[in-house]
């Protein structure tokens, strides 16, 4: 593919100047963001990542902050998730739909207190959906996207490079909680969270002015723990069963359609936006749903248009994302898979931009 220009409206990061230094080779664009996506090579990051630690600039999980008295109000219009349960130092993995019950976007929400949230989002516009539901109810709160960019620290040696940088008080936070801690006199949230199954922590770095000095700290204490600049990385996330919105859902499918039922609370969830579509449709169950597909045999390239899935002559679903995995010497991909061909071990046919090639339905991801 050709080189993507740089302009305004691609933003940089706060961390941006450390990202090319450390030699990036690859980004996409995020939220109208840059986004590493390689380093090395997507192989060479892949198995780094799982045996060492990793800085990322994710800045691009932009923040939609909800601040003021009905901020509580407003995250539950926004998700059939039922937040009653949640206290401020949580995150949660959260489907947020639209009227319909259409994925509009996966965040991990962070309830900071009782009037103020912070959406960390995927890629899509969540902020014009959000500003429009507080101004047309007429909400009692404030929706903007604060000066905040997280900063990932993953694979297995994260505990110890994160304890250096903030003190070992950071080994104690549990998953999908987070604490305040200070680098350089500034207040940080730190969540245990990230987008890799290697473990790790999001740091939450409030003013791009303390995004460097933080980015070099990180990566002179570590050194020796042969610390390197890394990003979301295709492979272990495919594997890991991690989903991408745009790629592997978009807003014609449900959160049931997705997988993410686990994250549902519909009967209770009351004021989502989206209940009476999801209670109406999860009545019959869905009838097409996101599977780990296995393509065996020679590497296919990276999938950036969906890939139809067959038996046959008839189409049964498609293939979204795929990649060699170097250690399942297999293709791994994710793809959304009819009812009457979703059970493991299905077997069916894909066709991908070089030819037809055998794809198998899997009872579950590789991690
Ligand atoms: N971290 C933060 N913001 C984000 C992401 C992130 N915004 C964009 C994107 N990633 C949102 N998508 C996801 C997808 C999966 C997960 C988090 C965000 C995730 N899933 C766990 C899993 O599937 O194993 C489940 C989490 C749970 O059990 O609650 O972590 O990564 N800040």
């Amino acid at each position: 593919m050709a080189l993507i220009s740089p302009s305004r409206r691609l933003r940089r990061t706060p961390f941006s100047d450390g990202v090319e230094a450390a030699g990036v080779t690859a980004y996409t664009v995020y939220n109208h963001m840059l986004l590493p996506t390689m380093f090395e090579s997507i192989e060479a990051d892949y198995h780094h990542l799982k045996a060492h630690v990793q800085v990322w600039d994710v800045a691009c999980e932009r923040q939609v902050e909800l601040r003021g008295p009905d901020a509580g109000r407003l995250a539950q219009m926004l998700t059939p998730r039922d937040l009653r349960g949640m206290l401020p130092g949580q995150c949660y993995y959260m489907p947020i739909v639209d009227e319909t019950g259409g994925m509009l976007n996966d965040p991990v929400v962070v309830k900071l207190a009782e009037d103020r949230w912070w959406i960390s989002i995927a890629d899509s516009d969540l902020l014009y959906w959000v500003k429009g539901i507080a101004n047309g109810y007429r909400l009692d709160v404030l929706v903007d996207e604060p000066d905040v960019s997280p900063l990932a620290v993953q694979g297995p040696k994260a505990d110890e490079l994160v304890a250096r940088v903030f003190g070992d008080a950071v080994r104690d936070i549990r998953f999908f909680r987070f604490g305040w801690f200070q680098f350089e006199g500034r207040d940080m949230v730190i969540a245990r969270s990230g987008y890799s199954k290697q473990g790790g922590f999001e740091i939450y770095v409030e003013g791009a002015d303390i995004g460097m000095p933080l980015w070099n700290a990180l990566m002179a204490a570590g050194e020796d723990l042969q610390v390197r600049a890394g990003c979301p990385n295709a492979i272990e996330r495919i594997e890991g069963g991690l989903l991408s919105y745009g790629n592997d859902m978009t807003d014609d499918n449900t959160p049931h359609e997705c997988g993410l039922g686990r994250f549902c609370d519909t009967q209770t969830a009351i004021g989502c936006i989206g209940r009476d579509a999801l209670l109406r449709v999860s009545k019959e169950g869905p009838v097409q749903q996101i599977r780990a597909i296995e393509i065996p045999g020679a590497r296919v390239p990276a999938c950036d248009r969906a890939w139809p899935l067959v038996a046959g002559a008839t189409r049964v679903g498609q293939v979204t994302s795929s990649i060699w995995s170097p250690d399942h010497e297999t293709n791994v991909a994710i793809g959304m898979v009819r009812m009457t061909h979703w059970d493991a071990g299905t077997r069916l046919e894909v066709i991908t931009p070089e030819g037809i090639r055998k794809a198998v339905v899997r009872g579950g991801f590789w991690a």
